[in-house]
This record gives C-alpha cells, sequence and structure tokens, in this order.
C-alpha cells in the first residue's frame, strides 16, 4: 500500500499498490531530505496507466483482437499495448478520403520496428527483413533515426508471421516502442579502434538488461508458453512500466553521430592511451535528462539537451543505467503524458535534485565528467579502413528509405549485397547503412553492386543532401501536419540553389524535416530546421551547433516554402558577405546577433 504522504486517488491507490515493492513508494523525500513538492501533486493517472495496470504484463486483449475476423484494426487499449511489442497500428493517410467516401473503414495496417541495438544486422538478416517487407510489407525497409529497420503496411493477418519471420533470425522487437526504454543507440562507425566493438557490446548489454522481463512477447507471437497467474515481476521497470517513451545512447568523441544530448540517458566514452600508445575505453561521462519532442504554442513542452552528470567505469554501467530508469519510473509524471518524459522529471526538480537521488541510490558519488570533445556531427561517408585491415563503407541512404524505385533498385541491390557479404551492416543512427567489415579481397565486389543498383550516386551530392534528415511523415505517421519525408529532396533543391547564388557551393549545412513537432528526426539539432505545422506550412528553427550540443530556436512561424525560402535567401546572402573562414552557419547567426537568446 502507499505509503503516507504518497498521493491518493480512487486510481491511483489502485495503481501504486500493484507493483509493491519497486513502485511503493516513489520517493516523498529527496536525498537531501526536504519534502518532493511535486508528488503533492494529485491527479488521476493518464488513461494510458490505467491500460498498463490492466494489462497483464502488456497481454491486454491482444490474442482476441488479433483473431477478430471482421475488422483490420485492433481494439483501442490493444493500440496501446501493442507498441510495447514493438508495432504501431496505422492507416493510408493518402487513402483516408476515399475509404471514407466509400463507407469503409480505414486501411489499417502495421508498421514494426526492430529493437537491434546498435543497429548491426548479419547478411542473413538483412535477407530475412528484405523478404519480410517484400512478402508481407510494402516492399520497403526503413532504416531509421535510432538505428533500427522499420516495415510497414502488414496487415493484422500478417503480423504473427512476420514477427515469426523475424524471430526466425533471431530479430525482435520488444520494446522498439511503448513506455520502455527502447533501442538502445551506439557510435556506428566501427573504423578508428577496438572501443567501438566494446561500445557497440555496451549497447547490447544495457538493451538486455533494461528490457522488460514480461513473456507476453513469446506468448502472442512466438507461440510461447502462457503464464497462469499473475505478471512476471519487472524489477526495474515496474509493473506500469515507464511514464513514457525512454532512450539511450552511447557514443565515441569526437563524433556525436547519435546525437548524445537528445538522449534521456546518455554515455560518453573516455578513452586514454595505454602505454603502447593504442586508445582503450577507461569509462563514460553520464548525460542525462535530453529529449526533443514538444506541442506548437505550448511553451511547457520543450527540447532540451541533456546535462553531463559524472564520470563511471565500465563496471559501473549497468548500475547506473538502471538506477536512473528507476528514478524516471518513480518520478515521472503519470497523470499527464505531454508531461511524462524523463527531461520534464529533471527539468522540474534540478540537476542537483537528480545528482543527490541518483548518488543516494547507487550508494556513491560519481566523479566529475572527464574531458572531452566532439567534432562532427552526423555520418562519414565511403569506404574507410578498420584497426584489423578490414573496410567499411557508408552509404547514403535518403531518409532512410530502401526500396526499389526508378534509377534506385536499392532493395534489390542491398539483398545481392547480403548474398555475398561476409561481414555485417551497421545502420546508423542517421538514417545511414555501413556495409562492414568487408575483407580487402571483396571490395571491389561490392563496390560493383553498388553502382549498378544507383547505391552510391548520394555520396557525390551536395553535403547538405548528403546530410539532411526527414523523418517518415505522411503517409503513414498518424500524428503527421506536413509532408517530411516526400518534401526533403524539393527542400533540399532550394538549400542548394541560395547556396550556389551565393558563392557557397559545397558548403556543409545540416538541414532536418519533419512533419510535426515531435522531433523525429532530431530537428532541433540542425542549423536549418522545417517543422510541420499544417500541410505545406511549416515552422523554420534556426542556429543549432555543428556538433549537436546547441538547440536551434524559433525564427519563423507558420510559413509556406515561398517565405522560407525568402527568409533563408536573405541570412544565406549575409552570410556569405560576412561569414568568419570555416564558421558554421549555425555559429554565424548567433554571433552577428540574427539569433539572440
Ligand atoms: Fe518518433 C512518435 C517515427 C525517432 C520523438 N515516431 C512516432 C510515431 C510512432 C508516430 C506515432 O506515435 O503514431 C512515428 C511513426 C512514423 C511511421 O509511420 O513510421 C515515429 N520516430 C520515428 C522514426 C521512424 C523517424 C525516422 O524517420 O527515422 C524514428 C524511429 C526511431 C526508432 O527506431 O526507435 C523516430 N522519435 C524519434 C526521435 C529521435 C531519436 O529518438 O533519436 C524522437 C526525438 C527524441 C525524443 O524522443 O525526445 C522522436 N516520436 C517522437 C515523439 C515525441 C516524444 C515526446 O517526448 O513528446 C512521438 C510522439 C509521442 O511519443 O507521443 C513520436
Ligand atoms: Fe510523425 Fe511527427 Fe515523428 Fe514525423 S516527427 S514521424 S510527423 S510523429
Amino acid at each position: 500500500m502507499p505509503r503516507p504522504g504518497w498521493p491518493i486517488s480512487p486510481l491511483t491507490d489502485g495503481i501504486y499498490a500493484m507493483s509493491t515493492e519497486v513502485l511503493d513508494p516513489p520517493a516523498q523525500t529527496s536525498a537531501a531530505g526536504s519534502p518532493d513538492k511535486f508528488a503533492a501533486k494529485v491527479n488521476p493517472p493518464s488513461p494510458v496507466e490505467v491500460i498498463k495496470k490492466a494489462s497483464r504484463g502488456l497481454r491486454g486483449s491482444l490474442v482476441e483482437s488479433l483473431a477478430d475476423p471482421l475488422t483490420g484494426a485492433i481494439r483501442d487499449s490493444d493500440t496501446q499495448l501493442i507498441k510495447f511489442h514493438g508495432s504501431y497500428m496505422q492507416d493510408d493517410r493518402d487513402m483516408r478520403a476515399e475509404r471514407e467516401h466509400q463507407k469503409l473503414e480505414p486501411a489499417y495496417s502495421f508498421m514494426i520496428r526492430t529493437r537491434t541495438p546498435g543497429g548491426v544486422v548479419s547478411p542473413k538478416q538483412w535477407l530475412a527483413l528484405s523478404a519480410l517487407a517484400r512478402t508481407y510489407g510494402t516492399g520497403s525497409l526503413r532504416l531509421t533515426t535510432r538505428q533500427a529497420f522499420q516495415l510497414h503496411g502488414v496487415i493484422k493477418k500478417d503480423l504473427k508471421k512476420t514477427m515469426q519471420g523475424m524471430n526466425a533470425v533471431l530479430i525482435d522487437s520488444i520494446a522498439a516502442c511503448g513506455d520502455v526504454n527502447r533501442n538502445v543507440m551506439a557510435a556506428a562507425n566501427p573504423v578508428e579502434s577496438r572501443v567501438h566493438q566494446e561500445v557497440y557490446d555496451w549497447s547490447v548489454k544495457l538493451s538486455e538488461h533494461l528490457k522488460p522481463r514480461t513473456r507476453a512477447y513469446h506468448e502472442i507471437w512466438l507461440d510461447g508458453e502462457k503464464l497462469v497467474g499473475e505478471a512476471e515481476h519487472e524489477p526495474i521497470l515496474g509493473q506500469l512500466y515507464l511514464p513514457r517513451k525512454f532512450k539511450t545512447a552511447v557514443v565515441v568523441p569526437p563524433h556525436n553521430d547519435v546525437d548524445i544530448f537528445s538522449q534521456d540517458l546518455g554515455f560518453i566514452a573516455i578513452l586514454e592511451p595505454d602505454s603502447a600508445g593504442e586508445n582503450k575505453l577507461v569509462g563514460f561521462n553520464l548525460t542525462v535528462a535530453g529529449g526533443l519532442g514538444a506541442t506548437h504554442g505550448e511553451p511547457q513542452t520543450f527540447p532540451r539537451v541533456g546535462d553531463v552528470i559524472g564520470f563511471l567505469t565500465p563496471d559501473q554501467m549497468l548500475k547506473v543505467a538502471e538506477n536512473v530508469v528507476m528514478i524516471q519510473r518513480d518520478f515521472g509524471d503519470r497523470t499527464d503524458r505531454k508531461h511524462a518524459r524523463f527531461k520534464y522529471t529533471v527539468a522540474d526538480r534540478g540537476v542537483e535534485w537528480f545528482k543527490a537521488e541518483l548518488f543516494k541510490r547507487l550508494g556513491y558519488t560519481l566523479p566529475p565528467p572527464r574531458e572531452y570533445k566532439f567534432t562532427t556531427q552526423g555520418d562519414r561517408f565511403g569506404w574507410t579502413q578498420g584497426f584489423d585491415g578490414r573496410w567499411h563503407l557508408t552509404l547514403r541512404i535518403e531518409s532512410g528509405r530502401v526500396v526499389d524505385a526508378p534509377g534506385r533498385p536499392f532493395l534489390t541491390g542491398l539483398e545481392k549485397i547480403a548474398a555475398i557479404h561476409q561481414g555485417d551492416f551497421r545502420l546508423t543512427a542517421n538514417q545511414n547503412l555501413i556495409i562492414a567489415n568487408v575483407p580487402a579481397s571483396e571490395c571491389m565486389n561490392i563496390d560493383k553492386l553498388v553502382a549498378d543498383h544507383g547505391l552510391g550516386k548520394a555520396l557525390f551530392t551536395s553535403p547538405v543532401r548528403r546530410d539532411a534528415l526527414a523523418c517518415v511523415s505522411l503517409p503513414s505517421c498518424g500524428l503527421a501536419m506536413a509532408e517530411a519525408e516526400r518534401y526533403l529532396p524539393t527542400f533540399v533543391d532550394r538549400v542548394d540553389e541560395l547556396l550556389v547564388r551565393h558563392g557557397l557551393k559545397d558548403i556543409p549545412l545540416t538541414v532536418r524535416i519533419t512533419g510535426c513537432p515531435n522531433g523525429c528526426a532530431r530537428p532541433y539539432l540542425a542549423e536549418i530546421a522545417l517543422i510541420g505545422r499544417a500541410p505545406g506550412r511549416y515552422t523554420l528553427r534556426l542556429g543549432a551547433d555543428a556538433v549537436g550540443s546547441r538547440l536551434n530556436v524559433l525564427y519563423r512561424d507558420n510559413i509556406d516554402e515561398p517565405s522560407i525560402v525568402k527568409a533563408l535567401d536573405e541570412l544565406i546572402a549575409r552570410y556569405a558577405a560576412e561569414r568568419n573562414k570555416d564558421e558554421r552557419f549555425g555559429d554565424f547567426l548567433w554571433r552577428v546577433g540574427v539569433l539572440k537568446n
């Protein structure tokens, strides 16, 4: 039962009572002993909390929903629960009006997202996912901004077969979505040192350690043995799981290729040379409480860059991660989902409060962070040679879309590469792909297949096009307000035209577009960002730095393409005339006072 002082309403009482030792009680006083004023709020839990509570370890009525032949949809409560299993119910928004006109239910289908920590898959796994996309999906694999795959358009009756097809090659989708720790990201390019392998190994360990313990996934999708009785104990996540999604990444400076400061929980690898001069992993700086999602017109929602808390050694990593997650589990807002991310828990209470709480739970303090420096954001393209002599080819895959299209048969091309490839594939956090660990003798064969299938063309485009990101948006995303992926090529043309006109061809400049302010392509960390407002209309944000550590700010709200181009034309003209040598556009705008705090 809740202890005295814990906010009690008929619903919260029930909810927290069920998760006895882990959620009862969330700390009511800070580590310093002062009362936690935020705990005084007494509001009913959000509807999703009620669904989680009643779900018996995320089972809900998914089995019944899947078996119902009368609709392509699943029950409302199950649409929430299926996310924890890595799937979203969607409908094709391009077809909505026509379906309605014909008095048909929306064209329901499901998106499935994989849990692929660090984005590493074998050629066999690639081939299996590609075949599943052809057989049950839309013939497209989508590489996401968190190093996962998405298959879109899987209809209800094929969901289980698709999950089983993934399982046959040891890929699952548990915790790819939902109020849990999501796919753990890791620095993608294995080129520099053995440290990258270690960092990848840590991302797998983190993913496993923070994963839900429920067997519901195995029962529902893989025909595992059915549980009789109470749901399994969830020692870290708790019986209600987390208040909201939670994201973790590990990065290796100087390349901030995972946008570490946008993560709820981040680990910055600290390397030091050993006596032979080789860089060794000595530990990590801990970052917490980054996050990007916001809502237009609601200033109480905001993107936030994470805080760097302290240094830890590798053997402390899992314990620290688990305690950070448990702090959010116990203190995160379960009444208002727009205020439930970890960034709000820490922003409300303060970083010092968080540190005190973490150190109290750990039983020791973390020493100050060690020095580190980021010099880049995004990916490095082309061939690079690794420490062991093997080669890695980073390909630019615009918006992560792997599909057969005229002049760019990417799905087929990558299947042919997977058929001969002896190494592995690595998805980057920027929707790109590394054909990794290629023996020198195979490079020519890979190169030929890349060229034959148009996979290398994007490497020779402008830096703006090569580095740009767009989220999925329309037609599959139910939250999209404007185009993103389908608009990216046109918008990049406009930016490139402006750069050429002002004599700045081929300068680096980060451009990111999302169809709404949720921030799936991490637009708040781009020098130029468009954030969907309404069809054809965007918020223009400017001024992030080029290493992923400073957020951009609102420059113009709710404007159309001609107004965006006009605004950028004036700024780029000034940039061309007044910039310092090698000064980035984002930095320039602050220096000359176009942007102000
Ligand atoms: Fe996202 C929701 C796609 C990375 C913040 N995101 C969605 C949904 C599932 C829409 C929905 O809830 O109905 C989108 C599905 C579109 C579709 O049709 O496929 C969606 N998010 C994506 C992906 C596929 C974008 C991409 O183009 O690659 C990325 C999948 C990552 C993965 O593999 O796990 C994706 N989403 C992100 C990121 C970037 C990141 O994590 O590094 C963010 C910003 C970082 C953050 O979380 O703070 C992000 N997505 C959101 C949010 C806003 C969360 C918030 O704090 O307010 C939502 C909406 C929500 O949760 O309510 C959302
Ligand atoms: Fe959908 Fe918005 Fe995310 Fe884009 S940013 S995928 S429109 S939720």
